[in-house]
């Protein structure tokens, strides 16, 4: 899948967000979902999306819906530090099929570290 193209709705994300497929779900209001990725790269791995928006990649969102998101990241990873103690957050974003990205529906990583644990990816 390329940067551009038209935008699934039956990828995984869309499904989570439509109650279709479970999902362990962390925190959410009207615009956003956080919930715990089903492959986690460690402890507490945390994705989040937004739920209105058809945007696969961060080059499509709209501006009033990423400072949403990321107000939301913002208040998740404090989340996730205050529960899990870790030494650092990794906050991971993918766009494109070369880029790393396997699910087109925008999303952000937040991926606790510690420093004596391996990253599992
Ligand atoms: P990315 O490479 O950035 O597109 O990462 C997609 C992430 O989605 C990857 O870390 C695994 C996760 N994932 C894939 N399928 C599911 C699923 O069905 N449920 C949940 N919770 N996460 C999933």
């Amino acid at each position: 899948m390329s940067l551009h193209g038209a935008y699934d709705p039956d990828n995984i994300f869309a499904k989570i967000l439509r109650g279709e497929i479970p999902s362990v779900k962390v925190w959410e209001d009207d615009q956003v979902l956080a919930f715990m990725d089903v492959f986690p790269q460690s402890e507490g791995h945390v994705l989040i999306i937004p739920k209105q928006s058809q945007a696969r990649t961060l080059l499509e969102i709209e501006p009033d819906v990423l400072s949403r998101l990321t107000a939301a990241l913002q208040r998740t990873a404090k989340a996730v530090e205050k529960a899990l103690k870790p030494d650092g957050i990794s906050v991971m974003q993918f766009n494109g099929e070369a880029g790393g990205q396997t699910v087109f529906h925008l999303h952000f990583h937040i991926i606790p570290r510690w420093a004596d644990r391996p990253m599992k990816g």
